[in-house]
């Protein structure tokens, strides 16, 4: 039998669906005895049956972020334990790849007593285009329905609505990052292209502001993430590293802990003191969000005057900064320097300037260009959040501008680089992760899914369309009309939402508010999820998915290099699906079948044949450093075993005692010969030979191509080529009804919205230990709180002008005074009033599409009143989304 199929080697227990039914039924009734107190038992199937360590066995679990190693006890179809790298010593060169809280928690998740059990149909909704009832969506109830009759209800409205408005009617939210983890995959709507396609999404998430500017800046679309910037063993060389927005990432820990040890001075330039805050900053240094592009021209201004800067550097790998040194293309005289002196709008950007807009006192700047230009080397970072924000890329350019003036580039411990160091560790080249072979079938309509910018330098092409921007889809749906780039204003006419993969689109594209609007408009709504999401609530037909412990798709499918030097990749199949769950390939395979469609188109190799390649395909460095070499080594045997097709190799690992293991790590040591040659290193030692993929072949702090390059798309006001502050329309000078005599408005406070421990995105929300662990409250500054009267838990309202949520409120000194932090990713649940008693950020913020479509989350302005109404349950015990016919 195949250890990569369903048919798995039988060590592996089979399910046993009376004990599972049976736990769940017990599940159920203790809900609705107790209500719903924060307990284990009451959502975890198996509870109770832990047993001891001898009835079943250890399985590496696939953990979908690919940075950690997550092992689970299987008995009876159930991971009954979890447990993390144990093995080896854990040292800074070496540390264990230990698991974060939400991974320890995905037995609680997936095998959560309120995971989507059968295929269910809203039960006021008829195909047919007429009698679909939008206005309930969100508010009606559900039904039951067999696998067949929910397939032949999608494929008969596909078909309809394919056949009288096209493929351009469906549109698929896709976030192109996957991050719930699935076995769709990279690719998400095999079906829907093989019938003539759909529309995509266009723009960033991730990465707000940056991509773009720093195509034409910096030469490269982003620069990097940290592991890919340098090595662990050269950011431990760094004297200082100063950070813009300080992530709740796992990975870096490892990297800042090695980075403490050797000394290496952390100042985190930051609005919340966030946990990893407290861990590692030697200086925390509060901002207002949306302006630390104010902070860094008061910087800047102080370098200048006291001649601080690193002219030499400027002079030689710049061009812009000052009238001797501007491009060729410019089409003003302007320049960087003589900006910040106040030349061109009579107004020095003098730290006592700049103070009053971003909140730090002009000593404090002062001093943190003291330190910039003294401390070397110097990392200088930003992570992704300060430029989600409307003024993103004018952010991006000052970011970019200052770090240059340090001069720390290409030498070992130095960098100017932006992107969180966990999120972005693009191919580590310490391992190479194989490709699972599996075909895709192209959008014949539509460019995309895009994360980054599909508009990448030259990428652009008028003929081509690229579908809906991220901010602006829900508003394009609603009214019928959406800005195509250079084309100007078009008509769109979507039918359908499409969501048989994993992302959540209404719970997390900016502007839910309009996004209900859009998803009640339509026709017809599908989605497969795990649990009873929002996305799902506003559905017609849902569909129970099967988790990626239940497929052997792990293996293939969730290979991703984001640790430099271990690659995790699930083992066997870990237990059978869940009661009627089917992964999502086998949903469009079965719709195919129902619509003419050739099954192969959805899939075009097996699951055992995609693992097995990605297997066999995965290449590590050798042990002397000396090159690369497959990392499995395979015989006849093995290929015969597993009934797939490929030829024996030679290799460091055989390839079933990666199986059993799930994953592979090199060992590093602080002398050995691997070291990642910081990046820009070729640029600094020789800018003639190694130019900059720039008109001018250097960084430009000037650049004029970049403004002629964001004319495209469309949106206002086009970026200026030289860096310049730029008040965001919903930012801080925003909370003012007037500036001069700070009288404050309607909506007096910033809100931002924080990717938090607690969960990923809006995954893990419902695990109740995670929220009462990390409570999702309304971070508020004690002295805010105390001025409105507000008592720690308290429940607020919170109203911006684009729409409502309840809050209990976390009274804290960790949030700067008019500032508030919310983590993203709550699920909607809005009540009778049209108020969301989840607490989502995304009711708050507005979509809008800015700069290259990026979405300005953390720009957003509201107002916070007591609450007299019903105070809120803390989110741990909320009731479970479940259902009676369960
Ligand atoms: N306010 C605010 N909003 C944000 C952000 C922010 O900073 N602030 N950040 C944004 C960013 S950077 C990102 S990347 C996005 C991410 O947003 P998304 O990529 O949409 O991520 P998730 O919300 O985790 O959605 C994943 C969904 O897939 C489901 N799922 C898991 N496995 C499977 C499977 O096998 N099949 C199916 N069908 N479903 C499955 C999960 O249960 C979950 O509902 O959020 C963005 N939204
Ligand atoms: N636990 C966990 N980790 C994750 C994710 C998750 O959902 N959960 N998501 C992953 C994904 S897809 C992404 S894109 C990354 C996102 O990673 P980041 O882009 O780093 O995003 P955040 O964690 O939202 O914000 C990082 C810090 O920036 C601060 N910040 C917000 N606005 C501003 C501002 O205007 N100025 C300054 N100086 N700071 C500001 C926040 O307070 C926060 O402390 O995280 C990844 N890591
Ligand atoms: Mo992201």
């Amino acid at each position: 039998m195949s250890e990569l199929g369903h048919d798995r080697a039988s060590s592996v227990a089979q399910i046993s669906r009376r004990g599972f039914l049976g736990a769940t039924a017990a599940a159920t009734a203790a809900l609705a005895l107790s209500g719903c107190s924060p307990t284990d038992s009451e959502n975890t199937l198996e509870l109770g049956e832990t047993g001891s360590l001898e009835e079943g066995e250890w399985v590496a679990l696939p953990c979908n972020c690919g940075v950690c190693c997550n092992i689970g006890y299987v008995v009876d179809n159930m991971v009954v334990r979890q447990k993390t790298d144990d093995t080896g010593e854990d040292t800074d060169e070496n540390p264990q790849n230990r698991c974060c809280v939400r991974g320890r928690m995905s037995r609680q998740r997936y095998m959560g007593a309120d995971r989507l059990k059968y295929p269910m149909k809203r039960k006021n909704w008829q195909p047919g285009g007429v009698d679909f009832h939008g206005e309930l969506r969100g508010r009606d109830e559900w039904e039951r329905i067999s696998w067949d009759e929910a397939l032949d209800l999608v494929a008969g409205e596909v078909k309809r609505i394919m056949d009288n408005h096209g493929p351009k009617s469906f549109f698929c939210g896709v976030s192109g990052d996957g991050h719930g983890g699935g076995a769709a995959g990279g690719q998400v709507t095999r079906l829907l292209n093989a019938m003539g396609g759909c529309v995509y999404v266009w723009g960033t998430q991730s990465y707000g502001g940056i991509p773009v500017v720093s195509t034409f800046m910096e030469g490269d679309p982003w620069s990097y993430g940290m592991m890919e910037t340098q090595d662990v063993f050269t950011a431990c060389k760094a004297d200082t590293a100063i950070i813009f927005g300080l992530a709740a990432g796992s990975l870096a820990n490892s990297w800042y802990r090695a980075m403490k040890h050797a000394g290496v001075r952390f100042i985190v330039i930051d609005p919340w003191f966030s946990g990893q805050t407290e861990q590692v900053a030697d200086m925390w240094v509060p901002v207002r969000p949306g302006t630390d592009g104010a902070l860094l021209l008061g910087m800047a201004y102080h370098m200048i005057e006291n001649n601080l800067h690193d002219q030499e550097f400027l002079d030689a790998y710049t061009v812009g900064f000052d009238a001797d040194h501007m491009p060729e293309d410019a089409t003003t005289n302007e320049n960087f320097k003589d900006y910040v002196l106040g030349a061109y709008d009579e107004t020095p950007k003098t730290p006592e300037w700049a103070s009053e807009i971003c909140g730090v006192s002009p000593d404090k700047i002062r001093e943190l260009a003291e330190i910039a230009t003294s401390a070397s080397p110097l990392i200088w970072r930003s992570t992704q959040a300060p430029a989600r924000t409307e003024n993103g890329q004018n952010y991006t350019q000052l970011f970019y501008a200052v770090g240059w003036m340090t001069g720390n580039v290409g030498f070992e411990g130095a960098e100017v680089a932006m992107a969180n160091p966990q999120s972005v560790g693009m191919g580590s080249s310490m391992i190479l992760p194989g490709s699972p072979g599996i075909e895709i079938v192209t959008n014949p309509i539509c460019e995309g899914p895009a994360e980054v910018s599909m508009l990448d330098k030259g990428g652009y092409d008028p003929e081509k369309f690229y579908g809906l921007p991220y901010g602006g889809a829900w508003e394009a749906i609603v009214s019928g009309k959406y800005t195509d780039f250079v084309h100007g204003e078009q008509p769109i006419d979507i039918r359908c939402i499409w969501k048989i993969n994993s992302c959540s689109p209404l719970n997390q594209f900016s502007g839910a508010s309009k996004g209900i609007e859009a998803f009640r408009k339509v026709e017809f709504v599908v989605t497969s999820d795990l649990f009873m999401t929002s996305d799902c609530e506003y559905s017609d037909i849902v569909l129970p998915a099967a988790s990626f412990w239940e497929t052997p798709w792990s293996n293939a499918g969730q290979v991703m290099p984001l640790n430099p030097r271990a690659l995790f990749f699930g083992g066997k199949q870990v237990i059978e699906p869940l009661f009627e769950a089917k992964d999502d390939v086998w949903m469009e395979e079965e719709l195919a079948k129902r619509l003419d469609i050739d099954p192969k188109l959805i899939r075009n190799i097996s699951w055992e044949q995609a693992s097995y390649n990605v297997l066999a395909t995965t290449q590590v460095m050798k042990d002397d450093f000396s090159g690369m070499e497959p990392l499995a080594a395979i015989t006849q045997e093995d290929i015969d075993e597993f009934g797939v097709e490929g030829t024996p190799q030679e290799g460091r690992v055989p390839i079933k005692e990666l199986l059993e293991q799930g994953y592979y790590a090199a060992q590093r040591s602080p002398d050995d010969p691997y070291a990642i040659t910081p990046k820009r290193a070729d640029y600094r030692n020789d800018p003639v030979a190694n130019p900059r993929n720039t008109p001018s072949g250097k960084y430009e702090i000037y650049s004029q191509s970049l403004t002629n390059y964001m004319e495209i798309y469309g949106t206002t006001p086009v970026v200026e080529p030289l860096p310049k502050y730029r008040p965001a329309d919903e930012g801080y000078e925003q909370t003012f009804a007037n500036w001069e005599t700070k009288e404050k408005g309607e909506y007096p406070f910033q809100v931002i919205s924080t990717h938090s421990a607690r969960s990923v995105h809006s995954s893990f929300h419902n695990v109740r230990q995670l929220n009462e662990v990390h409570a999702n409250n309304l971070m508020i500054n004690a002295n805010d709180a105390a001025a409105l009267g507000l008592e720690q838990d308290e429940t607020v309202l919170v109203t911006s002008k684009h729409g409502k949520i309840l809050r209990r409120v976390n009274i804290t000194p960790r949030i700067m005074p008019g500032v508030l932090m919310i983590g993203e990713g709550n699920w909607i649940n809005l009540n009778e009033e049209g108020i969301d008693e989840g607490g989502s950020a995304n009711i708050l913020a507005g979509g809008h599409v800015v700069g290259h479509g990026h979405q300005p989350w953390n720009t957003c302005l509201v107002k916070v009143e007591k609450w007299d109404g019903e105070p809120l349950l803390p989110d741990c015990q909320r009731p479970y989304r479940t259902f009676d016919f369960e």
